[in-house]
């Protein structure tokens, strides 16, 4: 992955800094602990100017990970909304990756965390494809991990957690070292969960299959957003516990992700599940169309700048 492409602002705790101000103190307990809560949101270069797209989805989930991490975050949805409108205004970016962060901050070490402050901070970089140009057009290798997906005992795994993630690189680097692009992890009970920054699908005789909401999933906002412009598009979709020979044994199979937007699967395991296929196809073109403001479909996803006035 290429280093991140740096911009000129960040908003830290209700003000815009240089980026290269944006440093924190190494005592700082995030760091420490990985007690923090993070989103990833993409905004998008449209006719009507940039969108971002299901903003305030990811705001309230922010909000909904912090509880669960007993966090209070000094910041309103609204707020947080206004916050990433300001860092993209100010990078000048049309088209962006939008990455907020909250975290117990610096005050007192030792694993309790109530007594440190809640710091948030919003970046805002761009991020090309997150699986390759060449993954998105032909489709990618993965590998069942032998990591198992954090399940709901362990943390609650409903919170996009910064410790949560350690999870995930360790799926992920497994999979590249052995020469793969990305991880699918499994559940405890040994059903598909995701990928390690993705959720999946499996396309079997022309019914779309997702893990449902009790497998030990993030609750993906593309996921949703799949979901429904597959049943828009006239697809039977079923979520349900899915197993690996269920990869195995599909007509096609995807991951989806606001970073990896909708990227096709080729293989799994080094059994061929096959080029890109049409209902794989068909949802890509749709939900890159939405993003991008080219069909009015789904349009009341996509959020745009508050006017002056408003603001
Ligand atoms: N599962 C996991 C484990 C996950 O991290 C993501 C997002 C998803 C599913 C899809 O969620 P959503 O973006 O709401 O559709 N992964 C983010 C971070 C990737 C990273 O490398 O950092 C993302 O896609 O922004």
């Amino acid at each position: 992955m290429d280093p991140v492409q740096e911009t000129s602002k960040i908003w830290m705790n209700g003000e815009l800094v240089d980026w290269a101000d944006a440093t924190i103190h190494v005592g700082t307990h995030g760091l420490h602990y990985g007690s923090g809560v993070f989103e990833g949101i993409r905004a998008y270069d449209t006719d009507r100017g940039t969108a971002i797209f299901r903003l305030t989805e990811h705001m309230d989930r922010l909000q909904r990970s912090a509880k669960l991490l007993y966090m209070e975050l000094p910041y309103s949805t609204e707020e947080l909304k206004a916050a990433a409108w300001e860092v993209v205004g100010a990078n000048g970016l049309p088209e962006c990756y939008i990455r907020p962060i909250a975290y117990f901050g610096y005050g007192q070490l030792g694993v309790a965390a109530q007594g440190n402050p809640v710091d948030v901070a919003i970046m805002s970089w761009p991020w090309g494809t997150y699986l390759g140009e060449e993954g998105m057009r032909d489709g990618i290798r993965v590998k069942i991990s032998s990591w198992q997906r954090v399940g709901p005992n362990v943390i609650p795994h409903v919170a996009k957690a910064t410790g949560v993630y350690i999870n995930s690189m360790l799926a992920v680097g497994e999979a590249t070292r052995a020469g793969y692009q990305e991880a699918i992890l499994l559940t405890a009970e040994g059903t598909i969960a995701d990928g390690s920054g993705e959720s999946i699908f499996v396309v079997k005789d022309g019914v779309v299959y997702t893990p449902d909401l009790s497998a030990s999933i993030l609750v993906g906002i593309t996921r949703d957003t799949i979901i429904q412009v597959a049943q828009d598009l006239g697809h039977r979709v079923v979520e349900k516990p899915l197993i690996r020979t269920d990869l195995y044994l599909a007509d096609e199979v995807f991951m989806v992700g606001t970073a990896a937007e909708v990227t096709p699967i080729r293989e799994v395991d080094d059994h061929v599940v096959g080029p890109p296929g049409p209902v794989t196809q068909e949802l890509q073109q749709a939900y890159l169309d939405t993003v991008h403001g080219r069909s009015e479909r789904w349009a009341q996803w996509l959020e745009y700048a508050p006017s002056r006035t408003e603001a």
